[in-house]
């Protein structure tokens, strides 16, 4: 079997994607007919212009713009199933997908609209295909942490529906310990934790996301390379990074692939997985992240198994489904 074969058929976790990120160019625009939402976008091909992101909040600022068409159950359930259908078709068994609750809030959109819709394409996709489904709701970090509290509290009469809490938004000048009393409250709610960190945020970042947050993986992380004991840290206490390759590049965290340190940071021993972060906007879905990453880094069939392998032990799944995996 050639690597690609193998890349594309091994089953898989999927633990780092914004379900609004998952929102093409062509539901944006069917979406916005059917709400009767304005677009500053005459047409698809327009939009798609606009994808040429200079660094993470240029990708921000078009990405919360996209999500305004979404008002309905009905419209997070369409965007959801979307998703699913096209991980499914990469073999994805298990995917654990952010959202961002406050995106749509804030647009006067109810708590309750948002989760149902999502919800429901988890339960059909688990019913239809036996993959299975968890959502990680994030607060925005450019808000406030009173802001996230209050998220929290229209989020907990939905608890039994999601298993996370994830940190995300414009990284610099939003360190992780803005967020300490509000994470560990989530912690004593018996929340798994999360956090984007050393996407385009410092080293330090990353550590304070471990030691005041206490989240359990790291989202992306690739910039720990600049702290050489933070490096040795992660790797000694197997803390799993989610990295997300075409978003690196798209958002020009490296300047082209074969720049991209995932090939380091395996060898300094670090745990990784492989992600599609937002598939959408960034070129492609898992199995496009895996092969772009493949092809310009020379990997082996051994890291291809090895990555599928850490991604259902990365997963908060219990121990007997993840045997099946592992
Ligand atoms: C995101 Cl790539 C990335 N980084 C931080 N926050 C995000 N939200 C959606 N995609
Ligand atoms: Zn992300």
């Amino acid at each position: 079997d050639n690597i690609h074969t193998i890349l594309r058929q091994m089953p898989k976790a999927e633990l780092h994607i914004h379900i609004e990120g998952s929102l093409e160019p062509e539901l944006i625009f069917a979406l916005a007919e059917r709400n009767r939402v304005e677009l500053k976008y005459a047409s698809v091909e327009e939009l798609r212009r606009a994808y040429a992101f200079t660094d993470l909040q240029s990708f921000l600022d078009i990405y919360y713009a996209g999500a305004s068409v979404l008002l309905t159950e009905q419209d997070f359930y369409d965007m959801t199933r979307a998703y699913l259908q096209r991980a499914h078709a990469d073999k994805v068994r298990h995917a654990e997908i952010f959202f961002d609750p406050q995106t749509h809030t804030e647009r006067g959109v109810e708590f309750a609209t948002c989760i149902n819709g999502i919800h429901r394409a988890l339960e059909d996709a688990k019913a239809q295909w036996d993959m299975s489904g968890a959502l990680i709701m994030c607060f925005l970090r450019h808000l406030s942490e009173e802001e996230a509290f209050a998220t929290l509290e229209l989020a907990l009469p939905y608890r039994d529906k999601f298993i996370g809490i994830g940190l995300d938004s414009s990284e610099r000048g939003h360190p992780p310990e803005k967020f300490a009393r509000v994470f560990a409250q989530c912690r004593e709610l018996g929340f798994h934790l999360v956090a984007h960190a050393g996407e385009e945020g410092p080293p330090a970042y990353i550590s304070t996301a471990l030691d005041v947050l206490h989240v359990e993986r790291i989202d992306h992380g690739v910039r720990c390379l600049d702290d050489a004991a933070l490096t040795q840290r992660l790797a000694r206490e197997k803390i799993a990074l989610t990295v997300c390759p075409l978003s690196n590049i798209k958002l020009r965290v490296f300047d082209c692939m074969p720049e991209h340190n995932f090939a380091k940071l395996l060898d300094a021993g670090v745990t990784l997985t492989v992600n599609s972060d937002d598939p959408a906007y960034f070129g492609g879905y898992i199995n496009d992240n895996f092969l772009a990453l493949f092809d310009a880094l020379s990997l082996t069939q051994e890291h291809a198994r090895q990555l599928a392998r850490n991604s259902f032990a990365a997963a908060f799944i219990d121990t007997a489904a993840k045997q099946k995996y592992l």
